[in-house]
This record gives structure tokens, sequence and C-alpha cells, in this order.
């Protein structure tokens, strides 16, 4: 099959924000509102269990705040305190807070020199995607991406295939055709349950999960200076030292 396009996962794919961006920006959207609640980093790490920032306060509530008096307009908190947290983040990202992750801009610029179409299709809120690209990478690659798929355009979040299978829509291609990267088990589930092969580069909060359903499992895309270690994979590598495109067209079944 012909290698068409490459969908991306954002958070723990393309950059390492949850720990350092997500998390800070929770915690001072909390302070901001004086509430006492604050995620550290083991906590937040249990609370990636659920995807999407509103649904992840919501349920950070029920199991650990049960006895916390909510207000009668809890959407309405909950709402306000998403819009105070997404400022923040976009800030930290403005300020260039956060890197993309070891070979993302390579493999970014080699997939459009080949004619590889791109897409991204996460659970986070569209203006941290467009925030992150912007100012880690440059401002012209938000036009590099076909698709945005992000956060609320669908109803059910990742790991259902619903993101998945909207992005493949507006691209217009059979699932076969591409590959997906993520770095997490809710990710992987989502990717596979709409039909794509996924490669996974870990990170420190998803390094021990599972993966078999993955076709390969990297800690990192790499660089030619700083290659990646394989941690699984579905077929020999023949050497191969960093994800590349012609890693990608194997992976494929070109
Ligand atoms: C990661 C998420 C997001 C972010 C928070 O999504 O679960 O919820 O942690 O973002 P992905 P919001 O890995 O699919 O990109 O607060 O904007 O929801
Ligand atoms: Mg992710």
């Amino acid at each position: 099959m012909t290698l068409a396009a490459f969908v991306f996962d954002v958070d723990g794919t393309l950059a390492d924000t949850e720990r350092d961006g997500h998390r800070v920006a929770f915690n001072q959207a909390f302070a901001e509102a004086g509430l006492d609640w604050h995620w550290d980093v083991a906590l937040y790490g249990k609370l990636l269990a659920v995807t999407g920032g509103k649904e992840r306060m919501r349920h950070y509530l029920d199991r650990y705040r049960p006895d916390w008096a909510r207000p009668a307009d809890l959407d309405g908190l909950i709402a306000r305190l998403h819009a105070a947290k997404t400022r923040y983040y976009t800030a930290l990202l403005a300020k260039g807070g956060i890197p993309l992750r070891s070979g993302v801009a390579r493999l970014l610029r080699e997939a459009r020199s080949a004619g590889i179409r791109l897409a991204i299709a996460t659970t986070t809120t569209p203006e941290n995607v467009t925030a992150l690209i912007e100012h880690a990478l440059t401002p012209e690659a938000v036009g590099w991406f076909e698709v945005i798929a992000a956060g609320d355009v669908v109803p059910a979040k990742k790991p259902a295939p619903d993101i998945y299978r909207y992005a493949l829509d507006k691209l217009g291609l059979a699932p076969e055709t591409c590959l997906a990267f993520e770095d997490s088990k809710n990710g992987l589930r989502a990717a596979r349950a709409a039909g794509l092969r996924t490669v996974i580069t870990v990170n420190d909060y998803t390094r021990d999960q599972d993966f078999t359903d993955a076709v390969l499992v990297l800690d990192q895309f790499g660089e030619p200076q700083q290659p990646f270690h394989v941690l699984g994979s579905r077929m020999p590598l023949n050497g191969a030292r960093m994800f590349d495109l012609s890693l990608a067209r194997v992976l494929a079944g070109e």
C-alpha cells in the first residue's frame, strides 16, 4: 500500500507537554480561582488516564475529592477553569517554554518534501495545537497540516477512534494508507480502532504502558547524532538509527 499521510498525536508525541506544560497551567488556573486543588507530578500521571482537560477535572473531583462541595453550576466552573488553563498554557508556549521532541521537525520536513500529507488527531484544545506549532516550529508550519482534528470536534475523546476517523474523513483517505504517531495507550487504542498502523514514541508518563498493538515502539524519532532506542518492533529494522521516510514506507507495507 502506498504511504499517503502521517497522522500525529500532539501531547507527548510532538512535544513533552504534559508534566511541565498542561499540568503547570492547570495548577495556575486553580490558584487563580482560589481553589485548594494541586496536581503534583505523580497525581497528574494518574489523571492522564482520562483524556481531555475538562473531563480530567471532573474525574479528579469524582475520584480524589468526593467531599469537595460542588457549586450548583459545576459545568460553568469547569469551563471557566479550562479557559484560564488554556490562557496560561498558550502563554507558556508563546514564551518558547516547550520544544518539539527529538526528530519531529526533521520528520515533518522530510514528509513534506516527499509529498506525504500531514494531519493531526488530538484530544487537546485547537488553540493549544496552533500555539505549539507556531512557537516550537515556525508560524508557517500550521499550514503544513491539511487537517487539524482537535478537542471537542468529536463528542468521544481518545481512546475512542472518533478523532482519527474524523481526520481520515477530512483527508479522504483509507486508514491503510496512513501511519499514526502516538505516545500513549489511550492514543494507540484510538488509532488502532480506526484501523491505523501506529508508531509509538514513549515518554516518562507512558513508558510502562502496553504497546503490543503498535507496529514500532521507540524512545524518540531520533536525529543523526542522537539515535533512537527500539523498545519493540514487528519487523527487522536493518540497522536504522532514526525514524525516517524509508522506515515509514517499510512499516506501511510499501
Ligand atoms: C492529551 C490530552 C489533553 C491535554 C490537555 O491529548 O489528554 O487533554 O492533557 O488538553 P493528546 P486540554 O495526547 O491526544 O494530544 O486541556 O486542552 O483538553
Ligand atoms: Mg498523546
